[in-house]
């Protein structure tokens, strides 16, 4: 079993790196075909598998899926601890049954895990209560598989630009440090110092609250029209925060995607439409 989910992990890590839309450490994706956009989704089983039933990919050739934040809430434990993982090791398998159509983003829960930072959500220390579910489950194994997890993570693309000017990113650089923001992160190899604070990948994994000051200057350098971003809860499932950015949240029996139609143009409110409540799905 072990070996099982190690594999997994290692070849699921391989094809985050080897996808053909990858550029650097972004998804680029042509005017062709249709993308889905989740949010975070924090263990939030159901709503991954309506996604997944929605995108249909097997019957769906030029559609892509972007999830991302996997980990870190759902499923506990008979000791209250956090199984998330597991269905991180489903996504990976997604990953690999369509390796060029499924996109995994890097978030800041994914970062505090591959940095071993401590992360709150709820008033519970996330990163200690999944590691001690792993341990319970594995035993000796437990380090390994904990070592391969933050290997995969760490192998994620940290964003999607498309060719019709969509953007998605777990978020991006708050307004007071976006001068030191350093774009190189989306062309160079990733290094563990990005990660934690203040490089350059934490500043765009846990951002929040930009102002349109903020969103217009970042939206010029890297010449994109909207962007959907994660990571933000006060919207509820899905939210204007800009002129030219939309939030999404698919943790919650609220949650919502967004459908779009990557060969055409969209202003805010027509992207605004595209937003789907993942409840609606079978
Ligand atoms: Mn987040």
């Amino acid at each position: 079993m072990p070996q099982r989910v190690l594999n997994l992990l290692k070849d699921a890590a391989k094809a985050n790196l080897a996808d053909k839309f990858r550029s650097g450490n972004i998804i680029c994706l042509p005017a062709q075909g249709t993308l889905i956009i989740a949010g975070d989704i924090h263990g939030h089983r159901r709503n991954f598998e309506r996604i997944v039933n929605f995108a249909s990919l097997e019957n769906n050739p030029d559609c892509h899926v972007v999830l991302q934040e996997i980990i870190h809430g759902g499923q506990i434990n008979e000791c209250g601890d956090c199984v998330s993982y597991k269905l991180l090791f489903d996504a990976a398998e997604y990953k690999l049954k369509f390796p060029d159509r499924v996109h995994i983003l890097m978030s800041n829960h994914d970062t505090a895990t591959i940095t071993g930072s401590e992360v709150m959500k709820q008033g519970r220390k996330m990163n200690v209560s999944m590691r001690a579910a792993i341990d319970r489950e594995y035993g000796l194994d437990g380090p390994d598989i904990m070592l391969a997890i933050e290997n995969f993570l760490f192998s994620e693309p940290i964003a999607v630009k498309c060719e019709n000017g969509i953007w998605a990113s777990h978020s991006l650089p708050s307004d007071r440090f976006l001068d030191k923001f350093e774009t190189d992160i989306f062309d160079s190899p990733l290094k563990k110092e990005d990660l934690i604070k203040p490089g350059s990948v934490y500043l765009l994994t846990w951002g929040r609250r930009h102002s349109q000051d903020t969103l217009d200057r970042i939206a010029e350098t890297l010449d994109v029209e909207i962007f959907v971003l994660g990571h933000q809860t006060d919207h509820g499932g899905c939210g204007k925060a800009g002129d030219n950015l939309i939030i999404i949240n698919s943790e919650q029996s609220h949650g919502c995607m967004i459908k779009v139609d990557l060969s055409r143009h969209y202003d805010i409110n027509e992207l605004m439409d595209a937003v789907l409540p993942i409840a609606s799905i079978q």
